[in-house]
This record gives structure tokens, C-alpha cells and sequence, in this order.
């Protein structure tokens, strides 16, 4: 298996190697890494959806603890829409289907959206 470029076994190292020249000033040459685009779950209140399942999606599906957990499912109520968390786009996909999956499961309203960060 060959060093990814860049990686921890090549020997020119994260930044890609050799400064280079330009009018007698050594530039460091740096490869860009793809950053991938992050992605906001966002919970929407509604009148139906009981709050301690709220805090259970929030806990159970965004690994969030049972006071912050709380403290979003309030701010939600409160404001009309909260963040549950921000993930890349197949991560935070896959969030709002069990979100869906498991509300309809008990016929409760609660909705779950995407928003690019
Ligand atoms: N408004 C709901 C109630 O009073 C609670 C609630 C909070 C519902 C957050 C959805 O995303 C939500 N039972």
C-alpha cells in the first residue's frame, strides 16, 4: 500500500513539500483538502408531540445529555425550531428518516428538516 499524499507516512508531509520560488521569496506550497459542506438537523415545535419524546429523539439520535437535551426541546417549543446537531449531508439524512420513522411509529407530528450550514 503506497502513502496517501500528504498522509502521516509521507515523508513530505501535510503540506505537500518543496517550497517553491517565486522573485527570490520561498512560498510553502500547501495542498488543499476538500473540507466536506456540514449540514443543521433542525426539529420543529409543533401542538402534539409530548415533550419527553423530544428529549428522548434528542438524547437517542443526536447523543445529546438530558440537560442540554432539555434545554434544546424548550428552545424548539419556545422558538418555533431548534438545532439537534450538524453532521455531513448522508449523516444528518439519515437523522431526520429515524427522527420521521420513529415519531410516526407513535403517531406523533414531530418534523425533522435539513439546512446547509
Ligand atoms: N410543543 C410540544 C408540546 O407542548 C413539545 C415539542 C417540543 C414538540 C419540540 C416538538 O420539536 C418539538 N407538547
Amino acid at each position: 500500500m503506497a502513502n496517501e499524499p500528504g498522509g502521516p507516512g509521507d515523508p513530505k508531509g501535510p503540506g505537500g513539500g518543496d517550497p517553491g520560488r517565486e522573485g527570490g521569496v520561498a512560498t510553502a506550497t500547501r495542498k488543499k483538502v476538500a473540507r466536506p459542506d456540514r449540514f443543521k438537523v433542525i426539529l420543529y415545535n409543533d401542538d402534539y408531540t409530548p415533550m419527553e419524546f423530544v428529549v428522548s429523539v434528542l438524547e437517542r439520535i443526536f447523543g445529546k445529555g438530558p440537560s442540554e437535551a432539555t434545554a434544546i426541546m424548550l428552545a424548539i417549543h419556545n422558538g418555533g425550531l431548534g438545532v439537534a446537531g450538524v453532521y455531513v449531508l448522508e449523516v444528518a439524512e439519515t437523522k431526520v428518516s429515524r427522527v420521521h420513522q420513529e415519531a410516526e411509529a407513535r403517531g406523533y407530528p414531530l418534523r425533522a428538516g435539513i439546512e446547509k450550514e
